[in-house]
C-alpha cells in the first residue's frame, strides 16, 4: 500500500524537503509544520519550504519561524525525498517548484480532487478532509512521534480545511482525529479564536466595502462580489483580510453559486467559487482553466472585467439552469 511505502521512506531516510502550496491556507501550513515537526522529533533533518506569504493568523503556530521561503539546491546537501503538500499540481509550490523538483523521489500527497499525479509516489485521498487528516495517518503508520505542537498543528490544518467542521467534507474520521487532538491538549477554543476568529479593524473595512458590491443573477442562484485594488487601498487591507469573504454571497438564501471576483492587476481577475449543494464549482473553474473542489475552487483571468463578467455568467447559467 502506497501509506506504507511512504512510511517505510520517511524511517529509513535522514533528510527530506518538505514544500507546501504558495499562499498557504491552515492546511498548507499545519500539514508541513506537523510532518516536519515529527520528523525532527525523530532525529531525522528537514528542511520546510512555503513560498508565502504566511498569514498573520497562523504566526502564533509552534515552528514557523524555521519555514523558510527561498531555496537554492546547489547550496543544499542531498535529500532522502521530497514531500509537496496540499498541491494539485507541483507549480501550486511557486516560483520555485522547478528547483525542488530535482529531489527524488517526489512524494504527492494531496486530497484535491483534480490533482495531477505528477509524483514518483502519489498518494491522494479525495475522501479526506485535509492533507492533516492524511499526515496524521502517516505518522502513525510510520510510528513518528507525537507531541502537543504536532497535535495544534493537525488540528489547525482539520479545522481550516473543513471550515471549523462545517463543509460538506466533515466527515466522522476529521471529527475523530480532531476529538484525539483535543486529547493531546489542544485547546479549540484557543485555536478558533486566533485562526478563524481574529480580525483586525482593515478587515472589516474592508468588508464593509465588499458587501456594497453584492449582485444577485440567474434567479437569485448566483450571488456575486468584487474587490478592487482601490478598496484593498481605501481600507489599508491586503490580499489576506478578503479571506472567506466568498462566503458571504453564498450565504444569500436561494443562492447556490457563490462568487468573488477579486482584482488581481491591471485587467487580470482572480474567480473565487463556493457551492451550496447540487453544482459542482470545480467544473465550472475548470472551464476557465482553474479548479478545486466541487463545493470550492477558483481560476484566474485576463481581460476587462465586464467581459469576463459576462463569460463566467454564460457559463454559470449553464450549471444553474433548470434547476
Ligand atoms: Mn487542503
Amino acid at each position: 500500500m502506497i501509506l506504507d511505502d511512504i512510511a517505510n521512506i520517511l524511517k529509513r531516510g535522514k533528510r527530506f524537503f518538505l514544500a507546501s502550496h504558495k499562499d498557504p491556507d491552515g492546511d498548507a501550513i499545519g500539514s508541513l509544520l506537523a510532518l516536519g515537526e515529527a520528523l525532527i522529533l525523530s532525529g531525522k533533518e528537514v528542511v520546510l519550504f512555503n513560498e508565502g506569504p504566511i498569514p498573520d493568523s497562523m504566526a502564533f503556530l509552534v515552528g514557523i519561524e524555521n519555514i523558510v521561503n527561498r531555496f537554492n539546491p546547489k547550496s543544499e546537501p542531498e535529500f532522502d525525498a521530497l514531500f509537496v503538500l496540499d498541491c494539485g499540481t507541483l507549480e501550486r509550490v511557486g516560483g520555485n517548484s522547478a528547483n525542488i523538483c530535482n529531489i527524488t523521489p517526489l512524494i504527492n500527497i494531496d486530497h484535491h480532487e483534480n490533482n495531477s499525479q505528477f509524483g514518483d509516489l502519489n498518494l491522494v485521498d479525495t475522501h479526506s478532509s485535509s492533507v492533516g487528516e492524511i499526515i496524521y495517518r502517516l505518522i502513525q503508520v510510520a510510528d513518528l512521534p507525537r507531541n502537543k505542537n504536532i497535535a495544534e498543528n493537525l488540528f489547525v490544518a482539520i479545522q481550516t480545511d473543513t471550515g471549523s467542521f462545517r463543509y460538506g467534507n466533515t466527515t466522522k474520521e476529521a471529527f475523530t482525529i480532531a476529538g484525539e487532538m483535543v486529547g493531546c491538549g489542544v485547546s479549540p477554543w484557543k485555536i478558533s479564536r486566533k485562526v478563524m476568529d481574529e480580525y483586525s479593524l482593515k478587515k472589516l473595512r474592508l468588508l464593509e466595502l465588499t458587501l456594497k458590491t453584492i449582485e444577485i443573477f440567474h434567479a437569485g442562484k448566483v450571488g456575486l462580489i468584487t474587490i478592487t485594488q482601490e478598496m484593498f487601498s481605501k481600507a489599508k487591507a491586503d490580499n489576506f483580510d478578503s479571506e472567506r469573504f466568498v462566503d458571504y454571497p453564498r450565504f444569500i438564501s436561494g443562492v447556490e453559486i457563490g462568487v468573488l471576483i477579486k482584482e488581481l492587476g491591471k485587467d487580470y481577475y482572480k474567480f473565487s467559487l463556493r457551492s451550496n449543494d447540487w453544482v459542482n464549482v470545480a467544473d465550472l473553474a475548470y472551464h476557465f482553466g482553474g479548479g478545486g473542489h466541487p463545493k470550492a475552487a477558483a481560476f484566474t483571468r485576463h481581460g476587462s472585467l465586464d467581459s469576463i463578467k459576462q463569460e463566467f455568467l454564460n457559463k454559470a447559467h449553464e450549471f444553474v439552469i433548470g434547476h
